[in-house]
């Protein structure tokens, strides 16, 4: 049956002119079925150089959006449509333009996880990759309004020993993770270094070893010495880790780390979305004029 799928959406991506993408908060089994695995940046900025007619994008509604943004004229599919990102959801247009509007002279910052409307209103976007730089690059004199995670705001906030004004939102999954877990963890691993997501609560971050984006966990644990890691993120990153170090151990913080958006992805379901050519995800070509100058001056910085 799994074999029977396999050769289906394999079948399916030829005569579709197919790429798959898949975040690395996908399934094990997802992401194996990819061509392209990463984070949501990384994986748009490489669909955009592939000659794909369509990209199936598995992962969350603002990441196959951002894809549709960098990508234009290609067919970008998501395999659930109610695959969306609740803190993506805790912002919208009309609350920031308020906050705008309070603060007429500062730059506003968004994280990716953010819809394209948000970005279309957005000075600068940024990644948990680059964060830190991309809120550096605005003169220390101009406020900052960093939207939509306090974490990762807070997070870079403390990198830059800056002020920033952050917005309420956060990551239900990455705040299910607590000090506790952290403690535990280490207690039953001493040897294992701790890298955790700046998503993560202030309190978590702050008894980390490494704080890192999930290119910059791939990255650090390639290069480290230790063998033994604990790692604080959504728990669909155990599998690249594991599969690009064999030779060494990962354990997650938690299990209960666990997003159920990234998981709504199933192999059924992209066989379905190539066969049906569903669900398109599709963004206004004004709209998506206004998204991409936000990601470009985030690109211009390197
Ligand atoms: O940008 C991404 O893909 C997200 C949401 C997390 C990360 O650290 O890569
Ligand atoms: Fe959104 Fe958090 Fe799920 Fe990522 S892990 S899609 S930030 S809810």
């Amino acid at each position: 049956m799994a074999e029977e799928l396999l050769q289906r959406l394999a079948r399916l991506k030829r005569e579709r002119h197919a790429v798959i993408l898949a975040h690395n908060y996908q399934r094990p089994e997802v992401q194996d079925a990819a061509d392209f695995t990463g984070d949501s940046l990384g994986l748009s900025r490489r669909a955009a150089k592939t000659d794909a007619d369509v990209i199936l994008f598995c992962g969350v509604h603002f990441m196959a959006e951002t894809a549709a943004i960098i990508c234009p004229g290609k067919t970008v599919l998501i395999p659930d449509p109610n695959a969306g990102c609740p803190m993506a959801n805790m912002i919208n247009e009309r609350e920031l333009r308020k906050a705008k509007e309070e603060h007429p002279d500062a730059a506003v910052v968004c994280y990716v996880n953010s819809s394209a409307g948000i970005k279309a209103i957005s000075d600068l976007c940024c990644t948990s990759a680059n964060a830190v730089a991309v809120v550096a690059s605005v003169p220390a004199g101009r406020e900052v309004i960093f939207v939509p995670d306090q974490s990762l705001g807070s997070w870079v906030a403390k990198q830059l020993g800056r002020k920033l004004i952050l917005w309420p939102g956060y990551c239900p999954t990455h705040h299910r993770l607590l000090p506790e877990h952290v403690e535990a963890a280490r207690r039953a691993h001493p040897g294992a270094e701790v890298i955790v997501h700046p998503e993560c609560l202030d309190e978590v971050v702050a008894m980390a070893d490494h704080v890192s984006s999930t290119s910059g966990m791939l990255r650090y644990c390639a290069g480290s010495d230790c063998r033994e890691f604990i790692i604080g993120t959504e728990i669909g990153m155990l599998h690249p880790l594991r599969k690009q170090n064999p030779g060494k151990t990962f354990y997650p913080v938690t299990t209960l780390s666990d997003c159920p958006n990234m998981k709504l992805t199933t192999i059924e379901k992209m066989v379905w979305a190539l066969e049906d050519m569903q669900y398109r995800v599709e963004v206004p070509r004004d709209l998506a004029a206004r998204a991409m100058a936000a990601i470009e001056r985030m690109l211009a910085l390197g």
